[in-house]
């Protein structure tokens, strides 16, 4: 049977061998398919067309999966993950430099940094990951940045005191930022699934950095009436005045204790301490080293407190920063 295909169809085949996109493709098989004559002589034809369509879509939607992927979440590691948000130019990079071991690229121009970059920093014997960021500004923002701040445990803020307007820079971070249903605040509260999008009140904390530079004080005020009480470091990553002080807050905001074992009978293990959210009891801490010692858990000893130093402790005792445990089952 012949196809008696019709001049509208040549014309969207036309279109379709001219297409330089895959979206511009898929909308000239779509028209194809449209006008085509449907009758047996086209059926393969037809299926051909169809098959064509999917498989473009299924390649775009693997494109956007991957960008995805590389932009919007930032795998987390160690104890917690803290974002670093600030106009451009305000040293977010520095301090990277300052806290890890990583050397991302700073410069005296803003806009340095254009993708999300992981470090890891060091905490006594663990390791907090922080992730340095591409600036926000009044006119720049990438929505995108919003999905990585929702999911981190701390937001550090980060502005320079050479910052000509430092109070507009941080109005319009915040802006931004409630855009995306986000609200920094200095408590913070219990993070979300990340799937949800309610909005959210995420721990944050101020570095106001270059120190170095006369004006702390001038620029503390301006600020003082957008941050409310979030908390303000100063810092200078040029100098290195604040920044050991900045590693133990940030610490100490993750409201994480670290606790080693020791297997009865053995010299405790102090190379690699579990590290527990505060607040948890021998109990819930017995089932984090194996499922089963909820269940099996007898008793408990604990040494790091004169007062318990080797004592058999309550299941519902709090562990302390730095407890040995011994965990009897
Ligand atoms: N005086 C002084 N300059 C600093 C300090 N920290 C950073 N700088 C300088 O500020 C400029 C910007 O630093 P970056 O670390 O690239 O700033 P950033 O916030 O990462 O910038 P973007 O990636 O563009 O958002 C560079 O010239 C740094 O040398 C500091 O403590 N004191
Ligand atoms: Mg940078």
């Amino acid at each position: 049977m012949p196809a008696n295909l019709t001049p509208q169809y040549f014309e969207a085949e036309r279109l379709y061998k001219e297409a330089t996109s895959p979206q511009e493709r898929i909308h000239a098989l779509k028209q194809m398919y449209a006008v085509i004559p449907k009758h047996k002589g086209t059926e393969k034809l037809q299926a051909d067309i169809k098959r064509k369509i999917s498989k473009l879509t299924e390649d775009i939607d693997q494109t956007k999966k991957a960008g995805r992927r590389h932009s919007d979440y930032v795998k987390r590691d160690g104890a917690g993950q803290i974002v670093l948000v600030g106009p451009p130019n305000a040293g977010k990079s520095s301090l990277i430099d300052a806290l890890t071991h990583a050397t991302p690229e700073v410069a005296p121009y803003p806009f340095t940094t254009t993708k999300p970059l992981p470090a890891m920093m060091p905490y006594k014997d663990i390791q907090i990951q922080m992730v340095d960021m591409p600036p926000i500004g009044v006119d720049y923002y990438e929505a995108w940045l919003s999905n990585i701040i929702r999911d981190c445990d701390i937001v550090l803020l980060v502005i320079g005191i050479d910052d000509l307007d430092p109070d507009g820079s941080a109005k319009a971070i915040a802006e931004h930022l409630e855009t995306a249903s986000v609200e920094l605040t200095a408590e913070g509260e219990a993070a979300s699934d990340g799937l949800d999008f309610r909005a959210i009140k995420k721990k944050t904390m101020l570095a106001l950095n270059k120190i170095d530079i006369e004006g702390a004080g001038i620029v503390k005020e301006l600020l003082n009436p957008v941050i409310g009480d979030i908390p303000v470091l100063e810092i200078s990553c040029s100098t290195g005045e604040g920044i050991e002080d900045l590693r133990q807050r940030i610490y100490d905001a993750l409201a994480i204790v670290r606790v080693y074992t020791k297997i009865p009978g053995k010299k405790p293990d102090m190379d690699k301490p579990y590290v527990v959210a505060k607040g948890t009891t021998i109990i819930e801490f017995a089932a984090i080293v194996h499922r089963d010692f909820r269940a099996s858990l007898k008793f408990a000893r604990v040494w790091g407190h004169a007062k318990y130093d080797g004592l058999p402790v309550e299941k519902g005792y709090v562990l302390d920063e730095g407890d040995v445990v011994e965990l009897h089952t």
